[in-house]
């Protein structure tokens, strides 16, 4: 790998790690203030320390590991120019400066609004531009991948794209049109008012316009884990992948069903008519079908794999994984919190069973699973290989063995934590909370001992986090020099020919644009007209006139 590259990738690298030692440390302050056997110092809010928590790790971390994880597949697959470059370091800094810009705000505590900002709690106007920047940020590194794609498709008319950069666009083009909303409300409803100019600020508008983003948000996260299950993960196992057209159609999927979406966040929500939260209902179930089909490609690729490896028995292929490489094991233990989590998510999605759950710390718990653990250990997974391939370093033995010590600690430290999250949350303890007795009810004495668990759990949590800091630093600065591969899947040598139809990106994005269109148009003109006499829907600029 060129010098100029690696260095590009690994600043993004750089700000993720940082990011994770600070979220963590955050985690590991509230796990303690919930136990109720510790206070924060120097008056710090709870609420302070639950933003940084949530900003740093659910916004900052996982945004620069993605883009950087991006461009590293796109540098690999379909190359990069110079001036391509350039402008992916314009993309790299506009975000620095946003995320400098609201991390100082909520230091200061201007901005002690969590993670999704809801209204009517207002932050400093800092807060909101900093949060804009970044995401103006990433649409110009999305931009210079699709520029990447369209470069190579023209030096290679007909050819099929190279599976990762398809993923990437896919994932970029979901990513551009969600955030579309986010950035809407952000521009004309919460800049404006925490300026001044806009008097009020219309909350069910601006909690649509942020769920209408919140949900694809999970599949940003998601999707590149499963570009690493798809087209990395066989390669590391001595396999191949299943069906390049299966792995296209479930992130095409993914396209079309994770934005119109939103409303299972905000099924208590009133405002919205129910037929069209039962309607986005029965889409979230359509968007649970890309992952089993990810599920069921992946018992295909670990059995196929085994039994060309000569292994028998119905179980038996088990046996050639390759469990004492961290590259596999981090991700496998991803894949198999995911069977739960994406079990939670589905009873979240189930309507009535939301109302039990919803607004309860088994929320906290789901995500836990997924985001935390699905999706970060695989982007650990990910780092045992990319980060020396980066740095001209290799992935040591003893490295390897301390990976697999790193994946075991947050498999335990997760279960325990998670676990308790869960059952406090169906025993109806609130999610967003910080330690209470709620003068001595006995419900809320049923929580005290899961919020204990929950203290031990995070503990665990965090060592597993400098553990896996420690490593990166390694892995980034001192690992013996050598060469990491990179390692991409071929596909299975009988595959049939991929159909050229998955290049028509103008359908997909048509079709796209018209399921949104379907889901939230109506209930949009609900929402604006039903909003109480006085409350205009934008009260900046067009409230005004
Ligand atoms: Fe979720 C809330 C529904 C997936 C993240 N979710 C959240 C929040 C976050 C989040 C952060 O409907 C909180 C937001 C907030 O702050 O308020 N979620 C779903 C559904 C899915 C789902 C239906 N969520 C995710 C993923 C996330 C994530 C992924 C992050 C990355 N979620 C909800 C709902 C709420 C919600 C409601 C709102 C709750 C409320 O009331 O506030 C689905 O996508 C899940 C589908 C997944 C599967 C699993 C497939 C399994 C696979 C692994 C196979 C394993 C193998 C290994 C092969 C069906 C692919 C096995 C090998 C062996 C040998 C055994």
């Amino acid at each position: 790998i060129q010098k100029p590259e690696a260095k590009l990738y690994m600043s993004f690298m750089y700000v993720a790690f940082i990011s994770l030692l600070i979220g963590g440390l955050m985690g590991l302050l509230q796990v303690f203030v919930r136990s109720g056997k510790f206070t924060l110092p120097w008056g710090i809010d709870y609420y302070q320390v639950l933003t940084v928590h949530g900003v740093i790790l659910g916004l900052v971390l996982t945004t620069y590991f993605i883009i950087g994880f991006h461009f590293s597949v796109m540098g690999k697959t379909v190359g990069i120019s110079e001036k391509q470059r350039k402008v992916a370091w314009f993309a790299f800094w506009t975000m620095v400066v946003g995320t400098v810009m609201t991390a100082v705000t909520i230091l200061l505590g201007e901005a002690s609004v969590l993670y999704t900002f809801y209204a009517p709690l207002r932050a400093h106007p800092a807060f909101y531009i900093g949060l804009a920047l970044v995401i103006i940020g990433s649409w110009v590194a999305g931009f210079v991948n699709w520029h990447q794609l369209a470069v190579w498709k023209k030096k290679h008319p007909g050819e099929k794209s190279p599976l990762l950069a398809f993923m990437v666009t896919i994932n970029t083009v979901m990513w551009f049109i969600a955030s579309l909303g986010v950035a809407i409300a952000v521009l004309i409803q919460f800049i404006p008012w925490s300026l001044g100019w806009a008097e009020t600020i219309n909350v069910l508008v601006s909690r649509t316009l942020f769920w209408y983003f919140g949900h694809p948000l999970v599949y940003f996260w998601l999707l590149p884990a499963y570009m690493a299950w798809y087209a990395i993960i066989p390669k590391i196992i001595g396999g191949k992948i299943f069906s390049d057209s299966l792995a296209r159609m479930s992130f095409v999927l993914f396209l079309f069903f994770s934005i119109p979406v939103g409303f299972h966040h905000q099924l208590t929500e009133p405002g919205i008519d129910p037929t069209w939260k039962f309607i986005q209902v029965v889409l979230t179930m359509m968007v649970v079908i890309p992952s089993l089909m990810t599920a069921f490609s992946l018992f295909a690729t670990f059995e196929i794999t085994g039994r060309r490896k000569g292994f028998k028995g119905l179980f038996g292929w088990l046996k050639h994984l390759p469990w004492k490489d961290v590259r596999f094991l981090a991700p496998f233990i991803g894949m198999l919190a995911f069977i739960p989590g994406g079990a939670g998510g589905i009873i979240n999605a189930s309507h009535q069973m939301n109302s039990l759950v919803h607004n309860t710390i088994w929320v906290t718990g789901h995500f836990h699973l997924t985001v935390a653990t699905t999706v970060m250990l695989t982007f650990f997974g990910i780092s045992y290989w990319l980060v020396p391939h980066l740095t001209g370093r290799t992935l040591t033995p003893k490295l390897n063995k301390l990976g697999i010590i790193q994946s075991i600690v947050w498999t335990i430290g997760m279960s325990i934590m998670s676990g308790a999250m869960h059952i406090q949350g169906l025993l109806g303890g609130p999610r967003r909370s910080s330690f209470s007795e709620y003068g001595g009810t006995e419900q809320a004495s049923e929580w005290i001992g899961y919020q204990m668990a929950q203290a031990v759990g995070g503990t665990i949590l965090f060592i597993g986090i400098i553990l896996m800091v420690y490593i990166f630093v390694k892995l980034a600065w001192f690992a013996p020099k050598g060469h990491e591969e990179f390692p991409i899947a071929e596909e299975e040598d009988d595959a049939e020919p991929t159909p050229s139809y998955f290049e028509n990106w103008k359908l997909w994005i048509a079709i796209t644009i018209a399921l949104i269109l379907f889901a939230y148009t109506i209930p949009f003109i609900d929402i604006i007209q039903n909003s109480p006499a006085g409350s205009v829907p934008f009260d900046w600029p067009i409230g005004r006139y």
